[in-house]
């Protein structure tokens, strides 16, 4: 094949993004609605704020954030999982990170497929949040047993994808057509179907183990679960749901509104009961429903360091100790006003938050920089003397107790259990067939790279400390 026959894995990803998109909106209108919703506040928002635009396009461009959208499923097996990876890398897509949900009570681990550079993150960048079952965190182990086999009999990537995906890895990419056909096969995989491949009473028997196992292994694949739009104003969305017909959940997941965003807020409407069939004791088909699909916005803020997440960590575990949010509502605006009140410990200017070492950002020269001769000390002094500007770097992953609350407002309010918290980053990784991103190694990558343009006029060994 000639190399310039190949589709860029850019091209197939924005494709796929938006044959997803469509889909979906087919499938749950509430979801075109919520779409509708985010277009207009983010209008709004912008033409409220005349330097929002330009500071938006420092960071990252607006025709980006219009497009830009993760969604979320739920796979059964190890080997779902690694040809999920080898699907999304033929769409530049990788995993990146390791959330283990069992701490708040989900039996699942979990990791985003995303595009990693610069450039692909520009063009689109389209996330997958993907999660794996762990049967093995169930007590019963007959219905371990029963679960485990109905997994290992289902097929949830068509032959022909498959047949694309080693075309794809041999050839080293896919021509416009053979693109084409893979994004139509792919999407069969996350297609929602309303015959289930298991019997009502062993739904019921999954389901009273845990209402996620059921949402696994009753189907005959991980049928997309939400889709997530980026919102510019979330506290906005939030408040407008109820005027468009939409139930929001009790609170918005992540840090406080606060000037400078900070890594990731998140809220969501809830899921929507959905008629199934199951089989029959006869053979035949019994009517029943299942709970599963929803939408979610998000905004989202500065990618933050080791020590700047250390720090998000404990104030939410603060907030949280003196509030703890109640799944119907009846205490939001409490939590809301704890939340707000314990985050004043959190800088909330960009230079308090760079200073701190809290966050990290982009350099790059300033005009005046560029045309300067001589050496500054160090950054600081020629950040000062208008030499060096600096930007937020964008946090592109996830958060586990937002994840957490996500999944909870999703699977019903009594749906709180207990597992003991067994993270196995090892086992995760074996059953991908790669090792994740470490995203606080990437996002310090992606600064430092900035920081080395700028050697020229400032000298580095100050600079690095
Ligand atoms: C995934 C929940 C996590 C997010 O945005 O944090 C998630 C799920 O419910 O399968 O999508
Ligand atoms: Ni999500």
């Amino acid at each position: 094949m000639k190399a310039n026959s190949i589709l860029s894995a850019d091209s197939i990803r924005s494709d796929f993004s938006a044959a997803m998109s469509a889909m979906y909106r087919d499938e749950v209108p509430a979801y075109g609605t919520l779409m509708a919703l985010v277009a207009k506040v983010n209008d709004e928002t912008l033409a409220a704020d005349p330097h929002l635009r330009d500071r938006l396009e420092a960071t990252d461009s607006l025709e980006r954030i219009s497009e830009e959208r993760h969604g979320a499923i739920r796979l059964g097996t190890p080997e779902e999982l690694s040809m999920m990876r080898r699907v999304f890398a033929v769409m530049g897509m990788f995993p990146v990170g390791y959330y283990d949900l069992s701490t708040a009570g989900v039996p699942v681990h979990s990791t985003a497929f995303r595009p990693v550079g610069a450039e692909s993150l520009s063009r689109n960048p389209f996330r997958v949040f993907t999660s794996l079952l762990r049967l093995d965190l169930i007590a019963d182990e007959a219905l371990r047993r029963e679960a485990a086999n109905v997994l290992a009999a289902r097929r949830i990537f068509t032959d022909e994808a498959v047949r694309l995906v080693e075309k794809a890895e041999r050839d080293g990419g896919l021509d416009t057509a053979d693109a084409a056909r893979f994004v139509a096969e792919v999407l069969e995989t996350f297609r929602w179907h309303d015959h289930a491949i298991v019997s009502t009473d062993m739904y019921k028997r999954l389901h009273d183990a845990h209402r996620l196992i059921a949402d696994v292994v009753s189907f005959k694949g991980p049928h997309i679960n939400h889709l997530t739009p980026r919102t510019l104003d979330i506290d906005k969305v939030q408040a407008r749901m109820p005027q468009e017909g939409i139930a929001p959940k009790a609170i918005v997941e992540g840090p406080p509104t606060r000037n400078c965003s900070i890594l990731l807020r998140q809220t969501s409407f809830k899921a929507l009961e959905e008629a199934v069939s199951f089989i029959g004791a006869d053979g035949g088909w019994q009517e029943g429903s299942h709970t599963a699909r929803f939408g979610e916005i998000e905004q989202r803020g500065v990618a933050l360091t080791p020590k700047g997440r250390a720090l998000y960590d404990k104030l939410l575990n603060d907030t949280r100790a003196r509030v703890r949010p109640a799944a119907d509502g009846s205490n939001a605006a409490e939590y809301e006003a704890a939340l707000a009140d314990v985050f004043k410990a959190f800088p909330d200017t960009w230079d308090g938050i760079r200073k701190a070492g809290l966050g990290y950002f982009r350099y790059a020269l300033t005009k005046k920089g560029q045309s300067v001769t001589g050496r500054s000390a160090d950054l600081e002094t020629a950040i000062e003397a208008g030499l060096i500007q600096f930007d937020p770097i964008v946090y592109e992953d996830f958060l586990p107790v937002s994840a957490a609350g996500i999944f909870q407002s999703n699977l019903g309010d009594d749906a709180t259990q207990d597992f003991v918290a067994s993270p196995n980053q090892v086992m995760f990784e074996r059953d991908l067939g790669a090792t994740v991103l470490d995203e606080f190694a990437h996002y310090a990558g992606i600064e430092r790279a900035s920081l080395e343009k700028c050697l020229g006029i400032v000298n580095m060994a100050t600079a690095a400390e």
